[in-house]
């Protein structure tokens, strides 16, 4: 075996929020990959539109600088546990990783996922406690959590021995020594030229992993990965081979290697190095690209399974058709089976409607990314309520199980765990740091986080924070009967108008302004009470020649709620469905008219008295 000692490989893994794209700022700058009067701005990876809304990445990509003539290959990964499919399917093409960990929270349950994924693949990896710079911080605090979490995560002893460093990524500062004022990254890039080891390499024949797919209009698909053994060059005959272990004859187009946010064409790339490769029509993530003489396939990336389910179905309602650009069953069809290619988690299958299929993610963040990108493409679609997935192991049902962490205030702590309790939560561990702050930690059955963060924002008026990491498969714990009160729902098509919206507002909240066009069936507001009730929204104010005095008042109405998609597919109950169109966001009722839901309710009464 030999070692490239120009490279280094490494992905930044953290619990959401702990700073992982920011130090990947800080690095990109101080290794002067910019021209200095570039204008690059914050959060520089994260360039997808809604992970620039969202604040959040979505997806792991790669970069590259060169620090003391060793080119380090970085991969940002996302720290949301929804995305956790994103970590596991770069985490390969890494021999070390950077593993944040926010100086006043300390380690998450995301951390902990994180790092255990980590060092199951042998990386070497490196602690940084960032934000220190942050006031409150509790460094040796967090510092003492995270060595007991590698006390509990650690398989092996030299897995003990990790480098410390104390990092301020937005101030671009990290130092060895607690204490020590920062000046610049130079220890966090010396740590890594020190401590993680270079990349090993076979020679031989050609053989790299695929790890991710870009496209570009002229040059078709691009397959991103590590090469593990030889080199590759332009128009090098390839072949890929597949899950089957099938094996496809390709020529190589062109290749590059990654620097700062470009990729730099070259006439050869070596194992060790993270490329990226076209001429590759249809070769997919976890495929390996390998030599003719010796085609031989890497292990493929193993991925967690998706947890959450709903349908994504052709729109039915009225308006159906109306809005989209690809509204028919054909279109989302075609566009599900496409996201498959590279969003590795998901899953999709047909259902026994031709015009509906069964989309299965690892949250119902997941699954929204998704809505929000299909309709911001043009899509026009409905969506069920998610559902978590159940499934029979030895003849027993079993559902997955969440660990739910809740930053709060000690004054929410009565009013959470009422909520938490109706949902099948256990409360196991919750900590007091005497200054009203309070962490609580349950274990909660993923059907009753469905819909939870609405309910939680508005519980701790905005005031708490919560994440959610995926713990296991448990035996069914039961069923949740729904605590959400009924619907408003308008009872006849046409235009809402002030008058009839200040009479749905009599029975509860709206969520349509006036001159919102509805539908019957369509869901326009939340009732005070547990029973659905139909409203016309539409109906104007009888019009008389006489003036009263009190009534041509003008009717003030209270702001109708707005929302958002996250929200709208946690709301939303079994018997009904969130429409989404690249305009609006609406809910309605499966069953349109009153009369199919009483003849509903009333077959299913007879059905279960049977
Ligand atoms: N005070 C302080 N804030 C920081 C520091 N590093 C990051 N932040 C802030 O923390 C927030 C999250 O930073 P990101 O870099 O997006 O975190 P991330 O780990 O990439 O988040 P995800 O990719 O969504 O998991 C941003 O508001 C940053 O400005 C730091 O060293 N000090
Ligand atoms: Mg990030």
């Amino acid at each position: 075996m030999n070692y490239r000692s120009d490279i280094r490989n490494i992905v930044i893994i953290a619990h959401v929020d702990h700073g992982k794209t920011t130090l990947v700022d800080a690095m990109l700058k101080q290794s002067k990959v910019f021209r200095d009067n570039q204008i690059v701005g914050e959060l520089i990876m994260d360039q997808g539109v809604l992970e620039r809304e969202k604040g959040i990445t979505i997806m792991a990509k790669n970069t590259a600088v060169v620090y003391r003539g060793v080119k380090i290959n970085i991969i940002d990964t996302p720290g949301h546990a929804d995305f956790s499919g994103e970590v596991e399917r770069v985490i390969s093409m890494a021999d070390g990783c950077l593993l944040l960990v926010d100086s006043i929270e300390g380690p998450m349950p995301q951390t902990k996922f994180v790092l255990r994924k980590a060092l199951a693949m042998g990386l070497k990896p490196i602690v940084v406690i960032n934000k220190v710079d942050r006031q409150n911080s509790r460094i040796a605090e967090v510092l003492s959590s995270t060595e007991d979490l590698f006390l509990e995560l650690a398989t092996s002893a030299d897995q003990l021995d990790f480098p410390v460093l104390y990092a301020s990524a937005q101030e671009g500062t990290a130092v060895t020594e607690l204490g020590m004022k920062g000046k610049d990254l130079t220890p966090l890039f010396e740590c890594i030229l020190g401590k993680v080891s270079p990349p090993q390499i076979e020679s031989g024949p050609f053989q790299m992993l695929v790890s991710n797919l870009d496209y570009d209009s002229h040059k078709g698909r691009i397959a991103i990965g590590r090469i593990w053994r030889g080199k590759v060059a332009p128009h090098q005959p390839v072949v890929s081979v597949g899950t089957d272990g099938s094996v496809t004859p390709y020529e190589i187009g062109e290749v590059f290697t990654y620097l700062g946010l470009k990729r730099l064409k070259v006439e050869e790339a070596e194992a060790g190095d993270i490329v990226a490769v076209t001429g590759l029509e249809k070769v997919n993530i976890g495929d390996t690209i390998a030599s003719l003489e010796r085609p031989e396939a890497l292990p493929r990336i193993k991925i967690g399974e998706p947890t959450v389910e709903m349908t994504f179905g052709v729109n039915t309602s009225p308006f159906g058709g109306r809005e989209g650009c690809f509204c028919t069953t054909r279109q989302l069809r075609k566009r599900l089976y496409k996201e498959l290619e590279t969003n590795l988690s998901l899953r999709v299958q047909d259902t026994d409607s031709p015009d509906t299929f069964l989309v299965k993610g690892r949250g119902e963040l997941h699954l929204a990314i998704l809505i929000e990108t299909l309709r911001r493409e043009g899509y026009e679609f409905e969506g069920s309520r998610p559902e978590a997935i159940t499934k029979v192991v030895d003849g027993k049902l079993m559902e997955p199980v969440e660990v739910l962490t809740i930053d709060t205030k000690d004054e929410y702590i009565g009013a959470l765990t009422e909520m938490l309790g109706k949902r099948q939560a256990q409360l196991t561990d919750m900590r007091n740091d005497g200054h009203n702050n309070v962490r609580l930690v349950f274990h909660v059955p993923t059907k009753g986080l469905i819909g939870f963060r609405n309910a939680f924002t508005t519980a701790t008026r905005g005031e708490s924070i919560i994440n959610t990491t995926f713990l296991g498969y448990e035996p069914y714990h039961g069923d949740i009967i729904s605590t959400r009160n009924g619907v408003l729902v308008a009872s006849e098509q046409g235009i809402a108008v002030t008058y009839g919206l200040n009479n749905a507002q009599g029975r509860g909240f709206t969520f349509i302004e006036p001159g919102t066009p509805v539908y019957e069936g369509m869901i326009i507001g939340l009732d005070s009470r547990p029973k659905d009730i139909a409203i016309n929204v539409c109906k104007e104010k009888k019009k008389t020649n006489m003036r009263s005095s009190t009534s041509d008042i003008a009717i003030k109405l209270t702001p109708s709620i707005q929302l958002s998609l996250e929200q709208a597919i946690g709301f939303i109950n079994n018997d009904e469905l969130v429409e989404v169109t690249p305009e609006n966001i609406r809910l309605r009722k499966k069953l349109l008219t009153q009369a199919q839901r009483l003849r509903d309710i009333s077959s299913s009464r007879r059905s279960i008295k049977k």
